[in-house]
């Protein structure tokens, strides 16, 4: 079985980060190892949350399953929260890094063209050198302009999208993958690029008419996932783009509305079935 490390913060309500990845990646036939950097009441588009740093935790931690001599196929990380903690998960990933292992960064820091409020431009600047170390980084629009310094635009050509990939490739990042790409009108997925091959790839669905939190964070755990278990890079974004539209579509047909992180839960069958059709 393979083993995945997650890094990125609890927050205990909410659906994102850990209680996110660590359900998705499961459910994935992964076994899944959390490194959690702060415990949150909610995330932090509530108001008034509370927020316990953890990541005097982080080095200990990790020295203990050092010496235990456990390893790990691939690294994961999210939402992180300090300059200081991105500096540590680094000196982590140097740590338990070797020549097969996956590292996949999600650079959580933003959307819609803003910084999340916990975070400023110094804060974005910092997570280029988290993006230097990776072997794939999936960072949206937003996060990508701030990582690259390009502007952020709503609407765009396909020229735009790869000028950005190959911005980000020269962070250092192997395979960028631009998520939240739409090439045409109704459309939406992500684009890639393999520094290695010079090939750009792509995936483009319907798009559900609809923004709710979190959508980022699945899409990167059922991506990272999809890495780990060895699928093809196009099919990896198509089986992770399908499962979060398919996954707003139900939450859609929720009347409680829940603006706060979408009904994952419900379409965990679904992507259980679309790894098993790869399978055979
Ligand atoms: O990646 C989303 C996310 C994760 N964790 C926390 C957040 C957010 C988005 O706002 O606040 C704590």
């Amino acid at each position: 079985m393979k083993r995945i490390l997650t890094i990125q913060d609890i927050s205990c309500f909410g659906k994102c980060s850990l209680t996110v990845a660590l359900p998705l990646m499961s459910s994935m036939g992964i076994e899944t190892v959390i490194l959690p950097t702060a415990l949150l009441s909610t995330h932090t588009m509530f108001k008034n949350f509370t927020c316990a740093d953890l990541s005097g935790q982080l080095i200990p931690i990790t020295e203990h399953w050092k010496a235990e001599g456990i390893t790990f196929d691939a690294i994961c990380t999210g939402y992180l929260g300090t300059e200081e903690e991105i500096d540590t998960v680094i000196g982590i990933i140097d740590k338990f890094r070797n020549e097969n292992t996956l590292v996949f960064i999600d650079p959580a820091m933003g959307d819609n063209g803003k910084l999340y409020p916990a975070f400023d431009e110094k804060y974005a600047k910092k997570n280029a050198d988290l993006c230097a170390v990776a072997d794939i980084a999936d960072p949206n629009i937003t996060e990508a302009s701030f990582l690259t310094g390009l502007p952020y635009k709503e609407t765009y050509t396909e020229d735009y999208v790869k000028d950005m990939l190959h911005a980000l490739s020269e962070l250092g990042t192997k395979m960028p993958i631009l998520t939240g790409v739409s090439l045409s009108e109704g459309k939406t997925g992500a684009m890639g690029y393999d520094t290695a091959k010079k090939e750009f790839f792509c995936y483009q669905n319907d798009r559900v008419p609809a923004a709710y939190h979190g959508t980022g964070d699945i899409f990167s755990s059922v991506l990272a996932g999809a890495f780990v278990l060895g699928i093809d890079r196009t099919e990896a974004i198509a089986i992770a783009a399908d499962y979060t539209a398919h996954t707003i579509a139900e939450t859609l047909k929720n009347p409680e509305n829940p603006w706060y992180g979408v009904d994952f839960e419900a379409t965990i069958p679904e992507l259980v079935d679309a790894l098993r059709r790869i399978k055979k």
